[in-house]
């Protein structure tokens, strides 16, 4: 499954009329356990036809959504050459006006899309907020710089950034924590609303949000490359989301590592709708 016929939710809005690009990008290039995150965009876009668009809890109808779909990027070969062909492609939509959104494929993704938004709105003008598992802070890992346990080294090189959800990393990465100063919360500080704000304080107006599906509980998300448990629940990271939404203008977005898992079809639904609900935070869509 590394190709589909269909548009995000179903909607189907021409590029030049939309106003939030979705950006599929199937790499797994330096994925190091489980394998499978190559197929998450399709199986995302696959499960995405059937969420209902109008959502009863929040009142919210995903349907006026501008939203387009764009080709898949082609992610064969070394990262040294996908990862300028996801900055290009995501430089191409900012320039264009557009919000871009990728569906992962490997969290390392992230760095790319990062470079291109901060080169277009400027230095100091964006920060990042990570919804994560793990603190992905390795200088370079399996040896290579882009690699998913890497990829907020390289985006810590470009904007300051927010961790949220980090229940794991190696003792390298909690000494280089401690010694940066890096605002990362564990997944029961981020829940707190004023521990949540005073982080987010730190950072720019305009956000790009990275969201790892491994920052849910493997027991609800089992299909990701390293699963870790301790994660957050469904209403739980919509808070986060809905917080981060109130507070910063959501410039920029992914979903990345769902790795689907045959006959399992729950998680994939689930990021699908968690998609849609970080596309309403990005696109503004007023809340009932
Ligand atoms: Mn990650």
């Amino acid at each position: 499954m590394n190709s589909y016929d269909f548009d995000f939710g179903g909607i189907s809005c021409s590029y030049d009329a939309s106003s939030i690009a979705i950006l599929p990008v199937p790499y797994a290039g330096t994925v190091t356990y489980g394998q499978g995150t190559h197929e998450g965009p399709a199986a995302i876009l696959n499960a995405s036809q059937n969420v209902e668009t109008y959502d009863f809890t929040t009142g919210k109808n995903l349907e006026t959504l501008k939203l387009s779909t764009m080709q898949m990027i082609d992610c064969a070969g070394e990262p040294e050459e996908v990862m300028p062909r996801i900055e290009t492609a995501v430089a191409q939509i900012v320039s264009d006006g557009k919000q871009p959104f990728m569906l992962g494929g490997e969290h390392s993704i992230t760095g790319p899309a990062v470079r291109a938004v901060v080169k277009h709105f400027g230095e100091s003008q964006i920060g990042v907020v990570q919804l994560d598992a793990h603190a992905d802070l390795r200088q370079s890992y399996s040896g290579t710089i882009h690699s998913h346990a890497s990829v907020m080294s390289r985006v810590r090189e470009v904007a300051p950034a927010v961790q949220l959800g980090v229940r794991s990393c190696s003792i390298e990465e909690a000494k280089l924590i401690e010694k940066q100063k890096y605002i990362i919360l564990s997944p029961e500080d981020s829940l707190k609303t004023d521990k949540l704000e005073k982080a987010l304080e730190t950072l720019p107006e305009k956000i790009y949000l990275t969201v790892d599906i491994d920052s849910i509980d493997p027991s609800i998300i089992p299909s990701t490359g390293t699963p870790e448990p301790g994660g957050y629940n469904w209403y739980e990271i919509n808070k986060i989301i809905e917080t981060i939404g109130r507070f910063k203008k959501v410039i920029g977005a992914d979903l990345v590592e769902l790795a689907p898992i045959e006959g399992t079809h729950a998680p994939d639904f689930t990021a699908a709708k968690l998609a849609f609900n970080i596309l309403s935070i990005m696109s503004g869509e007023p809340t009932a």
